[in-house]
């Protein structure tokens, strides 16, 4: 196995020195990038992009040819695994994702089959074996998956959703069932990601995009207690000097700034943050590591206010280790390419301050 090249992402998850903060973007493989969209439309489908090894590695690194990002990650979707349950996951020009056979009873929940990763999501093992080989240590290679809860919403609203009233209907009426969908997933969610670190992913993200719809109560009911349930089941390693021996895990909940705490519970090597979060506040910094948390609006300014903003959360987050500079969500996909190339820049340029011993 080749050695990494850079490991400032991997020593920042472990709260290690670096000597400038790692950046990666989250959704940076995309639509808002030119020789993406080119390399869609000649694969004729999102879907056939994901399921083609060679085009998902080609999509992987697009990014990282143009940005010096400290990370990459594999290209694919969090719905590959309803998909592989068998509700057929389509998108449909310039609307987001649908299935044919949305979950709508327990009956439905009760005959569904929990994947081998292996088989009928082999195309994302492949994909991540050929991106390590691609990659060739340059840097380390994020796997992922969506959160048990936000697999769940898609599955029974049959597509986004803005209110979740599907999903809330059946938490409330029929609770159990949502219980089974829920466990059924995360027994799914944490075979899929060990296969993913047995394939070559060296830290591992789960994006519960939907958790924040939740209250209080029914957000550690309904998703954090699955998060803790995949976490404990997942194959990480040991820590050791060598930052390889170790696959850090990263959870984040948006709209979950509140649940900062139950959430370091859980066992989590570092917790995403969307830009609601003062991340002066955050009481564990140095302790657990930190993911976040640009508006990723601030990348429609010009150069100075993306320095400014950048700033101010450099300074926020201030003299801890275990910073992971990110936006709070996804990159929108009418974002100019060169104010990409600003940010990045300027994260490494201004952070070198922070990390003076
Ligand atoms: O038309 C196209 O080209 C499809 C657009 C697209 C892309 C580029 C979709 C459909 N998915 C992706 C890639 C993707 N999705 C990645 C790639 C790796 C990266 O570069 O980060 C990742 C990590 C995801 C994860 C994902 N998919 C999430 C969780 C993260 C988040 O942004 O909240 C969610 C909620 C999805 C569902 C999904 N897939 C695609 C769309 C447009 C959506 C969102 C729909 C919605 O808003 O409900």
């Amino acid at each position: 196995m080749s050695q990494l090249k850079n490991d400032r992402y991997l020593r920042a998850l472990q709260c290690l020195p670096v000597d400038y903060t790692p950046v990666w973007i989250m959704r940076q493989a995309g639509r808002y990038l030119p020789e993406y969209r080119q390399l869609r439309l000649t694969a004729g489908s999102f879907m056939n992009l994901c399921q083609t090894p060679e085009l998902a590695c080609e999509v992987t690194l697009q990014p990282l040819k143009r940005f010096d990002l400290d990370a990459a990650i594999i290209f694919s979707d969090i719905l590959t695994i309803p998909d592989a349950m068998g509700l057929g996951l389509h998108f449909e020009t310039g609307e987001g994702p649908k299935f044919i056979k949305p979950i709508i009873n327990v009956t439905d929940i009760k005959q569904l089959p929990i994947p081998d990763p292996e088989q009928s999501l082999k195309y994302v093992m492949d994909a991540i074996r050929l991106t390590r080989k691609e990659l060739d240590g340059k840097v380390p290679l994020i796997g992922f998956s969506g959160s048990p809860w936000t697999l769940a919403t898609y599955m029974i609203e049959g597509g986004s959703s803005k209110s979740f009233t599907k999903i809330k209907k059946m938490m409330y009426s029929n609770p159990k069932a949502l219980h089974l969908l829920l466990e059924k997933l995360a027994n799914s969610v944490a075979l899929y990601l060990n296969a993913q670190i047995k394939a070559g992913a060296q830290s591992i993200m789960i994006f519960d995009t939907w958790g924040g719809v939740l209250s209080h109560q029914s957000y550690q009911e309904f998703s954090l207690y699955y998060m803790q349930m995949i976490i404990s089941e997942l194959i990480r390693g040991t820590k050791s000097a060598d930052m390889l021996s170790y696959v850090p895990v990263t959870l984040f909940t948006k709209g979950g700034g509140l649940w900062l705490e139950p959430i370091r519970q859980t066992g989590c090597d570092a917790i995403g943050v969307d830009w609601t979060v003062d991340l002066n506040k955050i009481k564990s910094k140095g302790q657990i590591a930190i993911q976040g948390n640009l508006d990723p609006s601030v990348l429609y300014a010009d150069k100075s206010t993306i320095e400014s903003n950048v700033e101010a959360v450099l300074t926020e987050y201030g003299y801890h280790n275990g910073h992971i500079f990110n936006l709070g969500h996804g990159i929108l996909q009418d974002i100019p390419v060169e104010h990409v190339q600003h940010f990045i820049h300027a994260v490494h340029q201004q952070s070198k301050r922070f990390h003076c011993d």
